[in-house]
């Protein structure tokens, strides 16, 4: 099923200015349309504990919350999805696990991963890092050009992800949305934060 959305939240707690829950609230009033729950140093136990809190904010909110790299958190917390990465549960196992009312986006790299992506059965990828990003580890950016020559050839709705700011959204082909961690989590205005990337991006 092909989902198009314009602004995703990449949460993760620690990096939060304010309380997460109210993070994500204002985020949503400012123009996120998904939210991902990104953990990378917690128990399954805590994870789980903490995705059933943000799907229950997210039903009400009318967002989708897609769970970062796990699938059974994703099935047990009735999320809307899961987002896999290269190293993840591949696509296919994941379907298998997921049905195919629940969303499985996949982070791609490259052109080849990309294409990989649309045959495998992903609904929507994501593409980056676009931009140098600590959050990914100080990921070195693949660049806008990479960028525009796969949204000319992307056969799945994409994220543009990695180091993206209000101030260089702009530079993104209008054909992806974006997916955005530090720049939103890390605002003390995250609704006003959200409402100025939505219109820096011309998706
Ligand atoms: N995958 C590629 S870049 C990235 C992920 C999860 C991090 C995005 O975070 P930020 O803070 O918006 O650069
Ligand atoms: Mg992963």
């Amino acid at each position: 099923m092909a989902v198009h959305y314009r602004l995703c939240l990449i949460l993760t707690r620690s990096i939060c200015a304010l309380d997460p829950l109210r993070t994500i609230e204002e985020a949503v009033q400012g123009g996120v349309d998904m939210i991902q729950v990104r953990e990378k140093d917690c128990s399954s136990a805590d994870l789980l504990a903490w995705s059933q809190k943000v799907v229950g904010l997210g039903n009400k909110l009318g967002v989708p919350v897609i769970i970062n790299d796990s699938v059974e958190v994703a099935i047990a917390a009735k999320a809307s999805g899961v987002h896999l990465g290269q190293d993840d549960l591949n696509v296919a196992d994941a379907r298998k696990l997921l049905g195919d009312e629940r969303l499985i986006g996949l982070s791609t790299h490259d052109l080849e991963q990309l294409d990989d992506a649309a045959l495998a059965g992903a609904d929507y990828v994501g593409f980056g890092p676009i931009f140098p990003t600590a959050t990914k580890g100080n990921s070195q950016g693949i660049g806008v050009e990479q960028l525009i020559g796969a949204t000319v050839m992307s056969r799945l709705p994409m994220l543009a992800i990695g180091g993206i700011t209000v101030e260089n959204a702009w530079m993104l082909p209008g054909k992806a949305g974006i997916a955005v961690s530090s720049a939103i989590c890390g605002s003390e205005e995250p609704g006003k934060m959200a409402h100025s990337l939505c219109g820096a991006s011309l998706y």
